[in-house]
């Protein structure tokens, strides 16, 4: 996190590791990683196609991650949601590398009792860095499998002490017209918020992500801080953090106030539930070509399991 990043975020196709390399090297680390438990190794040194200032030290949670194919690096940073760089999947690539993501500080407020303005290193403990394959499904029925690289965002919420009566944890963007070209048009109510339950932002499937694929972020997919919710359609995943406010009453999320009718507050993966304009019961796979069969979208983007326990009792047709 001390690195200086690069200030161009062009890629070069040098550094785009294909997934084969990436998960064979992943493989090793878990073997080195049995043997020595809760030691964080880098995975890449002195690794050639990866020799940058970006990397990251970070143990991989097999618990949390899903072994289906991962997206490649380029599919990952070149087709992006990122209104705030713009409204095409190519504007966050094309458009973000004025934004500087560092030093970058945290606003915490509200219901707790440490608030106050936080450096991201005092935050995010770097040594407790873990690798999570996530799976990402957009709202608009497209997805992908990403390597995360963060840390539960419980364990900063349990920094921050939260009282009893903060029931909901809300989230803001930053706002830097300056830096981030769509800002400069109404395309969202600006700046971008979202918000979780207090519930669902403690379960340990709730990160904040810092990198993927060992490094860290680029601008496009939201550095230097972003969160990373898998069972919820990808929007809640709020990037370029700079805010976060503890509160009892539910917060408002930009894309409800952009369209009620279409994204709700919960924002659950279900296939059951249509999009008022299109299904949701399939996805079409990134990287799988335009022409890729579409696969089944499951029930909590796959994560029932872990997680319908928390909306039990509620009608998630009516709560969308
Ligand atoms: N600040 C901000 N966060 C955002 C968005 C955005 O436009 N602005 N788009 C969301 C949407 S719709 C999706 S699908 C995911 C995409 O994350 P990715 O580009 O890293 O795959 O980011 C989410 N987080
Ligand atoms: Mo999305």
């Amino acid at each position: 996190m001390s690195s200086i990043r690069k200030s161009k975020q062009v890629i070069k196709s040098s550094e785009i590791t294909p997934e084969s390399v990436y998960l064979n090297r992943r493989s090793v680390l878990q073997t080195i990683g049995t043997l020595s438990t809760g030691l964080a190794i880098n995975l890449f040194v002195n690794d050639s196609i990866n020799a940058n200032e970006n990397q990251l030290t970070f143990s991989p949670n097999n618990k949390y991650s899903t072994t289906e194919s991962l997206n490649s690096y380029e599919d990952i940073t070149t087709y992006n949601n990122f209104y705030e760089f713009g409204m095409q999947k190519s504007d966050p690539y094309n458009y973000g590398s004025q934004f500087e993501p560092k030093p970058w500080s945290v606003k915490v407020s509200g219901e707790a009792n440490k608030t106050g303005v936080f450096d991201l290193d005092d935050l995010i403990d770097i040594n407790a860095l873990e690798e999570r394959i996530y799976r990402l499904r957009c709202v608009e029925a497209w997805s992908m499998v990403i390597p995360w690289v963060g840390i539960p965002l419980a364990s900063i919420i349990k920094k921050l002490q939260p009282k009893l009566n903060a029931k909901y944890v809300a989230f803001e963007t930053v706002y830097r017209p300056k830096q981030m070209p769509g800002q400069r048009r109404p395309a969202l109510d600006w700046p971008y918020i979202e918000g979780l339950t207090m519930q669902e932002a403690m379960h340990p499937l709730t990160i904040i992500a810092v990198g993927l694929y060992g490094k860290e972020l680029l601008n496009q997919n939201g550095a230097p801080m972003r969160l990373v919710v898998p069972w919820k359609y990808g929007f809640k995943s709020i990037k370029s953090i700079n805010k976060i406010h503890f509160q009892s009453k539910k917060p408002l999320t930009s894309w409800n106030i952009s369209a009620p009718n279409e994204y709700g507050f919960l924002a659950n993966v279900n296939p059951e539930v249509d999009h008022p304009r299109w299904s949701q019961a399939r996805e079409r796979r990134i990287g799988a070509g335009f022409f890729g069969t579409k696969q089944p979208t499951l029930m909590f983007n796959g994560y029932a399991e872990d997680v319908a326990n928390l909306y039990s009792g509620i009608s998630l047709r009516r709560n969308f």
